[in-house]
């Protein structure tokens, strides 16, 4: 109440809409222009001032945006009412005859509250249904003119706000976040010449080349019609079957085989535009891009084994670390970076730009940083925000074009038709979460759920009664096309075919095998031979086998091996038996050990494990240590609660061996304290602990006595044997001199995984 008489915002824990109002500082060494780091201001009606709206729509401010509040809801201090505001009595007793009496139909209240209830499940989308969504904004570094005129890239330091969405592709909306899967990376940019949606995914290339296949690439891969069958999977025949056939499928097989697939987090994943797309500068002068979003955090994957036990414990791993990590003001970030090229240039490439199955590598086209994106919000309501977002490839703004890449123009009708029955007619982009900062102003009416109250007589144009407006804006301002390159005479008839560069289906599949380290390497051909031994159907696992033959003789072999098939099937014919010479036979770019990040451990989960008589001290040095670092050390003991220490006082633990398993966390401590190593050691659940940390190649630290509990889940039974092997992550220390082991734990976790010790199959 005080905060509305004082006219701030309802939700007082929201203050900061968008960048940095919400004290998020620029990076270091930033120019910004102060002016420009808020979007500019605009409206939906700059006449249509009421004091009905919770405040007067302010001229040239779009009260549905800017900010939200207006269609915030928050309801301390209020009576419950009906949707028509009107106060509910009672909230527990349907309206009787007699309190034994039948239900009166009059019962209004009754009535609304059930109706709504029945209609509250909107359809899921039809591919990425499983997401998580945020807030936040791009900033960007150093003005793009040069090549652009679109709003984000205009000043060094221009904040545009964003709010994005990460997704699985095959799973249903309730599905696990781990899944092996492609993650979408949708991003929407609150421009302020119109919203820009970048629909991208974390692998940089796509299955398939043209659009007219991707109803049959997503019935292939969803759960199989007669059973719906397998949930959150491609391991089954229907997908095999297709992209076996598909041996344009090849290159992206690699990479959704690679442990890119199973993210450890969405802090740290990339993100690509995918197509080659166009940027447009003010002189109408045109050159090719690809966005790449790079986080700052790293790549980091989680191991397969890891990713399947989380997905039955924790179901939600990465829409709780997102939460989490922005709870905790650990906020993703991401750079954001072009490669910028000309159609001259292109002409030259061994492959076609507008085949979506090929990347351009970073050492043929290099990459420019033009700017960061910061996650620095969470929705206040998943199915307001994160359910109803809308992204669409076709939503793109002045100094932002299309390329001729044909899976892109069946995106770009897509998106828009998909919203109409997924958000029930044509008016969602009036939805607050949708509704551009831009200024909307159009002659298009009516239709399910309109909101805005458009004024006069006049909605058609051109006009004169009113005064010709809204009136075109002319190719000064107005989004004009980038007139397409005049293709040779013999180009120009209407043909159903592709370029024959697209018919390279398998050098790039090589390039990206090729680029990845041993351990890489070895866990693609461990993902197919996973995958290929859940395919019932020895046709099927041959003809992918042979189709690998072309990609990497290695592989096919090692996968092969691994289904028992001896001997290999003959190659499949290639489309293009003598495809051009690559420009890079290898890019390290594509491992995922290229990009590190910032060697934080900023966001990263421990298990300290307590038992009663733990030593306490030095787990509480722990403990601050991790916190000092950003990372959260989490005592989990036999039970929740408070945890009596060898020296009188307590812990509280905050989680149970039983309900934060092991595969939960990024590290693990054991503690000292010969009574709580006792009875961990009674804990099969200790054993567990310690063996998945293990097998996940996790770092582990032993304080004195606990050094024991590795010996008994079968570790390397010398650990001092062990770490003159080089293994940075298996640490024993005395609890004494916890303040120096924490320093070398630190440095272990940071490397994120010690796959010195990876075998296969595995040693525990
Ligand atoms: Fe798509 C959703 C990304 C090809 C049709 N797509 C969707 C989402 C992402 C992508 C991230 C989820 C957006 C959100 O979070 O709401 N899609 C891609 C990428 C592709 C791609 C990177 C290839 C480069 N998609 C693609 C094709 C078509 C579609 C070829 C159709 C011709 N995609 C859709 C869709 C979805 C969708 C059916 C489902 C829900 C939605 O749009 O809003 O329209």
């Amino acid at each position: 109440v005080q905060a509305l008489a004082a006219g701030m915002p309802h939700n007082l824990n929201k203050a900061g809409e968008h960048g940095f109002a919400n004290g998020v500082a620029p990076r270091a060494g930033a120019t910004v222009e102060p002016q420009s780091r808020l979007p500019a201001a605009s409206t939906l009606s700059e006449e249509n001032g009421s004091e009905k709206l919770g405040s007067t729509a302010v001229d040239g401010l779009n009260a549905t945006i800017e900010p939200l509040d207006r269609v915030r809801v928050d309801s301390t201090g209020r009576f419950l009412t009906t949707n028509q505001g009107v106060a509910v009595a009672d909230n527990q007793n349907s309206l009787k005859l007699g309190t034994r009496g039948p239900v009166l139909l009059e019962d209004f209240i009754l009535r609304e509250k059930i109706t709504h209830f029945d209609h509250e499940r909107i359809p899921e989308r039809i591919v990425h249904a499983r997401g998580s969504g945020a807030h936040g904004f791009f900033e960007c570094y150093e003005p793009c003119t040069d090549i652009t005129k679109a709003a984000p890239f205009q000043a060094a330091g221009k904040i545009t706000p964003v709010f994005v969405r990460f997704s699985t592709v095959q799973g249903e909306r309730g599905s696990k976040d781990t899944a092996r899967d492609v993650r979408g990376f949708a991003v929407k940019f609150y421009t302020d010449e119109g919203n820009w949606d970048l629909v991208g995914n974390n692998i940089p290339v796509f299955f398939i080349q043209d659009a007219m296949k991707f109803p049959d690439l997503v019935h292939a891969v969803k759960p199989e019609p007669h059973h719906q069958m397998p949930q959150a999977a491609s391991a089954h025949d229907t997908f095999w079957d297709f992209v076996s056939l598909m041996p344009e499928s090849t290159h992206m097989l690699m990479w959704v085989m690679s442990d890119r697939a199973i993210p450890r987090s969405y802090a740290t994943m990339q993100g690509f535009g995918v197509h080659s797309f166009r940027m447009v500068n003010e002189a109408g002068e045109s050159v090719f891009v690809k966005f790449h979003w790079s986080p700052v955090a790293g790549t980091h994957s989680l191991v397969w084994d890891e990713a399947v036990k989380i997905s039955g414990a924790d179901p939600d791993f990465h829409r709780r670390d997102l939460w989490e990590r922005i709870e905790a003001g650990n906020y993703p970030e991401y750079e954001l970076a072009l490669q910028v090229f000309t159609e001259e240039q292109a002409d030259q490439f061994s492959f076609d730009i507008l085949d979506a199955t090929k990347i351009i590598p970073e050492e043929l086209v290099p990459l420019r940083k033009v700017g960061r994106m910061v996650l620095n919000r969470n929705p206040d309501n998943f199915f307001a925000e994160t359910e109803q977002v809308a992204f669409c490839a076709a939503h793109v703004v002045p100094g932002i074009d299309f390329s001729n890449d044909p899976l892109l123009a069946g995106r770009i009708h897509s998106y828009v038709d998909t919203q109409i029955s997924r958000l029930g007619g044509p008016n969602f982009h009036e939805i607050p979460i949708n509704s551009p900062v831009a200024q909307v102003h159009n002659n298009q009416r009516d239709g399910m759920h309109r909101q805005a109250i458009h004024r006069g007589r006049v909605s058609y144009e051109p006009n004169s009664l009113a005064g010709g407006c809204p009136f075109q804006a002319g190719a000064a301002q107005g989004f004009v096309s980038v007139p397409a390159r005049l293709q040779a005479q013999d180009e120009q008839a209407k043909v159903r075919a592709k370029p024959e560069k697209f018919a390279d289906h398998y050098t790039q599949a090589t390039l990206f095998f090729e680029s990845q380290t041993p351990v890489e390497q070895d866990h693609i051909a461990n993902a197919f031979r996973f995958e290929l031994s859940k395919v019932t159907v020895p046709a099927i696992r041959e003809r992918m086998v042979a189709s690998l033959r072309n990609a990497s003789e290695a592989l096919a072999k090692k996968v092969a091996m691994g289904l028992g098939m001896d001997p290999l099937p003959a190659p499949l014919p290639r489309a293009l038996p003598d495809p051009a010479a690559p420009e890079v036979a290898k890019s390290p770019a594509l491992s995922l050990l290229f990009r590190p990040g910032d060697g934080s451990i900023k966001g990263r989960k421990v298990a300290i494990l307590v038992a009663p008589g733990v030593e306490g001290e030095s787990i509480k040095k722990a403990q601050a240590a991790l916190l000092e670092q950003g990372a959260v050390g989490r005592l989990v003991g036999p039970r929740i609660g408070p945890m009596p220490t060898a020296s009188g006082d307590a812990l509280d633990a905050d989680a149970s061996l039983e309900n934060e398993p092991g595969f939960l966390f990024d590290a693990l401590i054991l503690p000292d304290g010969d009574e709580a190593v006792a009875a961990l050691a009674q804990d099969g659940h200790t054993m567990e602990f310690i063996k998945d940390q293990f097998r996940h190649c996790k770092t582990i630290l032993a304080l004195g006595a606990s050094r024991l509990l590795l010996v008994k889940a079968g570790l390397p039974a010398s650990m001092d044997k062990s770490q003159a092997q080089g293994d940075t992550g298996l640490l024993v220390a005395e609890a004494a001199g916890v303040d120096e082991a924490m320093s070398a734990f630190i440095a272990g976790m940071a490397k994120h995984r010690h796959f010195g010790r990876e075998m296969d199959p595995p040693l525990l």
